[in-house]
């Protein structure tokens, strides 16, 4: 285990470090909360960059920098309160970087949001503001001046990430393709049509926008009133389809049981969390949003679950190289929980299509 206090300590904190211990579930980045003694003093959070997927991290970290300094701008300008529990703050090393590298991992350090909450699982209330806190994300970062990267090109391409699942298939390294026969064809049945996003882009009818692209639940801070405070793990925050925002909640905040659960009857789209969420999306992002984009959020919230599902299995196939992983077969678990998902979605298709009609006359 690494000297992790030496590392914080490259770092311009305050106070004294009293104790490092491990934070969150995320699946990418290693995450620690660091605690101080003196009251004070803020606590702060490091991570370890995953350096294998995010293979540019100085392009990574000025992202961040841009995104962070840009919405405390506008939360400035806005005259709002309490904008350090709004925005994120990440440190800088004496040497004036965002990031430390030891010379073989990259760290960096964030100041640790007190009194703010992260949930696995959201209510309707709660998901009625994430769905409008998303929705303001995107329309504050419209008008960011800096262009920024893609930190993980073709990240949320759907075209590109069932590419790599036919390579992932023709390879067959981990000798697994036999047994995922069933997911693969029911794979390829939807492949055109969840291929429409990159298709409309082509002919310029859908507007790439800077997006977050990981909307998962657990990525939002709430305030113990269960208002959002702000948005975390902006490591990919980039231009994408709004898509990506709407969906990837979706897929986390609107499933009844866990994107891992072994039993699938559990796993369900929750129409209660599907119709609050996306008023308070509609709220947040009506004044940018094109009617293309309105009209396909249906198509999202099928997307989503499907691209995991993707994801998860050509994971599985490769002998699990991406995603952190608890046992042998926990990429083929969460393959099919998420394709259970995707089932669910379609089914409440039309009911969504109806419900975003409804939204809009109002
Ligand atoms: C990863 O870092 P984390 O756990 O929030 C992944 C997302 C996936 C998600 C699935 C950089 O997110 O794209 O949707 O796992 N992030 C990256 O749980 O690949
Ligand atoms: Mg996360």
């Amino acid at each position: 285990m690494k000297d992790l206090s030496s590392i914080v300590a490259k770092f311009k904190v305050q106070g004294t470090i009293e104790e490092i211990k491990p934070l969150g579930t995320g699946l990418i980045n290693d995450t620690y909360k660091v605690n101080t003694k003196e009251a004070d003093a803020p606590n702060y959070v490091l991570q370890r960059i995953n350096h294998a997927i995010f293979q540019n991290v100085e392009m990574l970290q000025s992202n961040i920098t841009a995104v962070t300094n840009h919405i405390r701008k506008k939360l400035t300008e806005a005259g709002e309160s309490d904008i350090e529990r709004k925005v994120l703050s990440f440190l800088e090393t004496e040497e004036g970087k965002a990031y430390w590298f030891d010379g073989d991992s990259y760290w960096r350090v964030m100041v640790f949001i007190p009194r703010a909450k992260t949930y696995e699982t959201v209510n309707p209330e709660y998901s009625n503001y994430a769905g409008e806190a998303f929705g303001n994300f995107q329309a504050m970062l419209a008008d960011i001046p800096e262009t920024l990267g893609e930190t993980i090109p073709d990240f949320h391409n759907m075209e590109f990430r069932l590419k790599q699942l036919r390579e992932a298939v023709a390879k067959d390294a981990a000798g697994r393709v036999s047994e995922v026969k069933y997911y693969l064809d029911e794979i390829e049945k939807r492949a055109d049509e969840m291929c429409k996003a990159e298709r409309l882009y082509r002919e310029g009818k859908l507007p790439k926008r800077v997006c977050h692209c990981d909307t998962k639940v657990n990525n939002m801070m709430f305030d113990e009133d269960g208002k959002v405070l702000c948005v975390i793990d902006l490591d990919t925050v980039m231009p994408s389809f709004v898509f990506s925002d709407y969906g990837d909640f979706l897929r986390t905040g609107a499933n009844t049981g866990d994107e891992d659960d072994k039993d699938l009857d559990r796993v369900n789209f929750n129409m209660e969390i599907f119709k609050a969420f996306t008023k308070g999306y509609l709220k947040g992002a009506k004044s940018f949003l094109t009617p293309i984009e309105i009209e396909n959020l249906p198509y999202a919230a099928a997307l989503f679950p499907y691209m995991q599902c993707v994801r998860f299995l050509a994971d599985y196939i490769n002998g699990d190289t991406y995603y952190k992983i608890k046992y042998p077969e926990h990429n083929l678990v969460r393959t099919k929980a998420q394709f259970k998902l995707l089932q669910s979605v379609e089914a409440n298709t039309p009911e969504m299509i109806a419900f975003i009609n409804e939204c809009l006359k109002s």
